[in-house]
């Protein structure tokens, strides 16, 4: 048997020479992760990723490691807390980065966002970003269930669009009809704390009296609205969807179904994703 004091001594001398030459191994009882963001402290209502940044207590990155977030906010007028629908992080690289996905609702014209970042044997972290509207695009549209109701009252879906990060100058693209991939990201509202992706095999509102199994969604999407043929999006399993359409000048329009119901706006069965004119400024609530 061994003596607790001989036991302690032994692993607190195996510690003193593992940091002294930087070696791995199962000591994690005195780990302390360092919480960094590594990108700039701005987002935009819709898609908007930041770079968080892992170090250890020596101050080297640290790979292999999947922070948390949850971004919130706080309403101005009202003093009320929303969330926002994220996609979390991806696992750090070795410069110790990873990529957290979030898609804001709203900009800090209305409120405060705070992002917090956790991740175990870290420090809590969190931040505030600028959140502005993008000026280039719509980027956010609802659509709303019929039949498909939380408490009465429809369900929403939130269409996020990804801005193409090479946009083709507006003159040039107003003026030639063109090829374009879309990529979305699809949110369902069950509370304003809980924006789950749209995904097959899932339940919104589970064990609620509003629970929804999703079987089957189906997500068109078409430069011309009044098209016969709408392209299919394809889908990642995890609420993003890829479709490359043509005819494209300056608008976009998205279907939207889920166990063959389709989604509405107002009378119309598609959203429209159009590029910002001064006439046309993109919506502000969600
Ligand atoms: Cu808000």
């Amino acid at each position: 048997m061994i003596k607790p004091k001989t036991f302690l001594k032994a692993t607190s001398t195996t510690l003193a020479a593992c940091m002294l030459i930087a070696c791995g191994g199962d000591d994690s009882d005195d780990t302390n992760y360092t919480l960094s963001l590594a990108s700039a402290e701005t987002g935009i209502v819709g898609e908007s990723v930041f770079s968080i940044n892992v170090t250890d207590d020596n101050g080297l990155a640290v790979y292999g490691e999947t922070p948390t977030i949850k971004p919130m906010m706080l309403m101005t007028d009202s003093g009320m807390e929303h969330s926002a629908p994220h996609l979390g992080c991806t696992t750090t690289d070795e410069q110790g980065n990873s990529d957290c996905t979030v898609y804001f609702l709203m900009g800090t014209s209305m409120g405060t966002w705070t992002v917090d970042v956790e991740l175990e044997n870290a420090q809590a972290f969190s931040f505030n970003p600028n959140v502005s509207m993008s000026m280039t695009e719509t980027v956010k549209a609802t659509l709303k269930g019929t039949d498909d109701t939380i408490g009465g009252l429809p369900r929403n879906y939130i269409i996020f669009s990804s801005v193409p990060s090479m946009a083709m100058p507006m003159e040039m693209a107003m003026a030639m009809p063109t090829s374009r991939s879309v990529e979305l990201f699809i949110a369902s509202k069950e509370s304003m704390m809980s924006f789950p992706a749209l995904a097959t095999n899932t339940v919104l509102s589970e064990g609620s009296a509003d629970a929804l199994s999703v079987d089957s969604i189906d997500v068109l999407i078409s430069a011309d609205k009044d098209a016969e043929t709408w392209t299919t999006a394809s889908s990642d399993g995890n609420g993003k969807w890829t479709a490359d359409i043509d005819g494209y000048t300056d608008t976009f329009y998205v279907k939207l179904s889920v166990n063959a119901e389709a989604k509405m706006s107002g009378e119309l069965d598609f959203a429209t994703f159009a590029k910002t004119t001064d006439e046309a400024m993109p919506e502000m609530a969600h």
